[in-house]
C-alpha cells in the first residue's frame, strides 16, 4: 500500500498514530513506529523538558521514525518547537490551533510538517505555508474537535489543496481505512483504537472504559468555550453539561477539567476524569499489540479496496 504518505515518512503502512496528550508517550509511540506505522509522542499539556526525555526515550528503543504531536494551545509550545529542531525529529503534527509561525524553522530544519485540521481554510493556509501534508480530522474524534465529519471534511479538503491528505476521526478498522482511501485520503490517522494498544501505558480501568463504550456513549463538552472535546459520558461530562447549560463561565468550567484527563488516565479515575475517545469506541473490543492491530486494519483495507 504505497502513497505519497508512506514515501514522504519512509514507513511501510500509511497509518499514523493520533497525537494524544498523556496517552501517546514513548512507549506506543515506538511500538507503531515499529510495527510500520508512524508513532506519535502525544507532548499535549507537557514541559519541554519533559517531551525531550520522551523523544530521546523513543530513540533508545526503535530505529524508525517517529513523530512529535504539539498541542498549540500549550504554553510551552515556543519550546517545544525548538526542542524538534534540536532533537531532529523527523515528523511533527500540530493541533488545537495554528503553527503558521512554527513553519520556516521546521522547514529550514528539514522536519515534515504535517498540522492537524479541522476545515478547507485551515488547510488551504496550512498548504500555502509549506505543509508537507494535512490530516483532515472529522468531529468523531476523541478529544478536541471541530465541526465537520469525516466524511464530509476529508473530500473536501482532497479538492482543496494538493498535498497528500491523512483522514482522521471515526476510522478504527481496515472498513473505514478503506472509505477514507475512497475519500481521496493517502492514509489515516487512529487514535482510539491504540489507546487499548499492549504497549499503551494508559490505566486499565480507561482501556476497559473503551472496551466497555458503545456508539453513543461519548458526550461533547465545551461547546460555549469555543473548546468542545469529546469524551466518554460520566459524572464529569454530565456535571460539565449541567454547568454549561446553566451558563457558567469560563474560569468555573475550567476548575471541573483541570488536570482531568491527567486523573482519568494515570489515576484510573473514569468517573470524574476526562476519558478522551472518539465516537468509533463501540468497535474498540480488545486489548491487542500495534503490530496485530495494524496488520488486522491494513489487511482488511487491502482486501476491500481489492489490493493483494
Ligand atoms: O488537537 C486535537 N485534539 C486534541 S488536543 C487535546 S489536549 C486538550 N486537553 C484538554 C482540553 C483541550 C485540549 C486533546 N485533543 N486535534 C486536532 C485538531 N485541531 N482538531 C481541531 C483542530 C484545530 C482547531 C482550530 C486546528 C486548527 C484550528 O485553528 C484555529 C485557528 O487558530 O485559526
Amino acid at each position: 500500500m504505497k502513497t505519497r504518505i508512506t514515501e514522504l515518512l519512509g514507513i511501510e503502512y500509511p497509518v499514523i498514530q493520533g497525537g494524544m496528550a498523556w496517552v501517546a508517550e514513548y512507549n506506543l509511540a515506538a511500538a507503531v513506529s515499529e510495527a510500520g506505522g508512524l508513532g506519535i509522542i502525544g507532548a499535549g499539556g507537557a514541559p519541554a523538558e519533559f517531551v525531550r526525555e520522551q523523544i530521546r526515550k523513543a530513540k533508545e528503543v526503535t530505529d524508525k521514525p517517529f513523530g512529535v504531536n504539539i498541542m498549540l494551545m500549550n504554553p510551552e509550545a515556543d519550546a517545544i518547537a525548538q526542542v524538534i529542531v534540536d532533537e531532529g525529529v523527523k515528523v511533527v503534527t500540530t493541533g488545537a490551533g495554528n503553527p503558521s509561525k512554527y513553519m520556516d524553522m521546521w522547514k529550514a530544519a528539514g522536519v515534515k510538517v504535517i498540522p492537524v485540521v479541522a476545515s478547507v481554510a485551515m488547510a488551504k493556509l496550512m498548504e500555502r505555508g509549506g505543509a508537507d501534508a494535512v490530516v483532515a480530522e472529522g468531529m468523531e474524534s476523541g478529544g478536541h474537535i471541530g465541526s465537520t465529519t469525516t466524511m464530509a471534511l476529508v473530500p473536501q479538503i482532497v479538492d482543496a489543496v494538493n498535498i497528500p491528505v491523512i483522514a482522521a476521526g471515526g476510522i478504527a478498522d481496515g472498513r473505514g481505512m478503506a472509505a477514507a482511501f475512497m475519500l481521496g485520503a493517502e492514509a489515516v490517522q487512529i487514535g482510539t483504537r491504540f489507546v487499548v494498544a499492549s504497549e499503551c501505558i494508559v490505566h486499565e480501568n480507561y482501556k476497559q472504559q473503551l472496551v466497555k463504550a458503545k456508539d453513543i456513549d461519548s458526550a461533547v463538552t465545551g461547546m460555549s468555550t469555543g473548546h468542545p472535546v469529546r469524551s466518554i459520558r460520566n459524572k464529569m461530562t454530565k456535571e460539565y453539561l449541567r454547568m454549561e447549560k446553566e451558563g457558567a463561565d469560563f474560569m468555573e468550567l475550567e476548575k471541573l477539567t483541570l488536570g482531568s484527563l491527567r486523573k482519568a488516565v494515570v489515576e484510573g479515575d473514569v468517573v470524574n476524569g476526562t476519558v478522551m475517545a472518539g465516537q468509533i469506541a463501540g468497535l474498540v473490543k480488545k486489548e491487542q499489540p500495534c503490530k496485530e492491530i495494524i496488520t488486522e486494519i491494513v489487511t482488511q483495507a487491502n482486501k476491500l479496496m481489492g489490493v493483494q
